[in-house]
């Protein structure tokens, strides 16, 4: 997609700090976060929604949560991955992502 902002990203069009990359996901820090670890992981493929067809997807980009959770020290002491879908999920960019947040305790449930 030509406007997506994570299609740019994951094309080197617009920088990130990309943690991790490979033919079919891409991972990088976001721009706000709301914890010492807030990695985005999306697909290079431009899917909208999580009520796209995301079966694809979900295993590579859940194997890159894993990797990441690990390397970062995380896999003990915790994490959480939240997947934001339309108004109501507060999702505000059109391009799939899991939120990958840790290294501080998280509140449940979220607001
Ligand atoms: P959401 O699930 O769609 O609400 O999350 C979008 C996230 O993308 C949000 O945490 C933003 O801070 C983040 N983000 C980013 O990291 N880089 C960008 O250029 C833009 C948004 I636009």
């Amino acid at each position: 997609m030509q406007d997506c902002i994570f299609c740019k990203i994951a094309r080197g069009e617009i920088p990130a700090e990309i943690v991790y990359q490979d033919e079919t996901v891409v991972a990088f820090k976001d721009i706000r976060p709301q914890a010492p670890v807030h990695i985005l992981i999306i697909p290079r493929e431009h899917i909208p929604t999580w009520n796209d067809n995301v079966d694809h997807v979900v295993v590579p980009m859940w194997q890159v949560v894993r990797k990441l959770a690990n390397d970062m020290g995380m896999a003990e002491s915790g994490y959480r991955v939240v997947a934001n879908c339309n108004r109501d999920g507060g999702q505000e960019v059109f391009h799939i992502h899991l939120h990958l947040l840790g290294k501080r305790p998280l509140k449940w449930p979220p607001g």
